[in-house]
């Protein structure tokens, strides 16, 4: 009988301990592993950020002067103008703008 109580006590502690475990500290891991990968992320992120920097610097000189900036949002009017008029109608625009949304952007 005095072992049973031990046996059942301890059985107790045991389930306890593993709720903490699976409600307190394994969540606390998740995060752990969530911030290993930041920096991979963040390099990522860099390198999107980059790559978007070298398509308006088309001289690649580091720098992005007003005309390479013009002729970057030129281009994206001439491509949006797809009747050639020299003017972007609501329709035009509202096309340009599904064609350029990447996944993961907004409705
Ligand atoms: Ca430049
Ligand atoms: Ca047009």
């Amino acid at each position: 009988m005095h072992k049973a109580l031990w046996f059942f006590s301890g059985l107790v502690v045991a389930v306890a301990l593993a709720a903490a475990w699976m409600f307190l500290i394994a969540p606390r891991g998740h995060h752990r592993e969530a911030r290993m990968d930041e920096p991979v992320m963040r390099a990522a992120m860099l390198e999107k950020q980059r790559e978007r920097f070298g398509s308006f610097d088309t001289n690649a000189d580091g720098t992005v002067t007003l005309a390479e900036w013009e002729a970057f949002h030129a281009g994206r009017f001439d491509a949006a103008d797809s009747n050639k008029d020299g003017t972007l109608s609501p329709d035009e625009m509202r096309a340009a703008r599904q064609a350029n949304k990447k996944p993961g952007d907004d409705e």
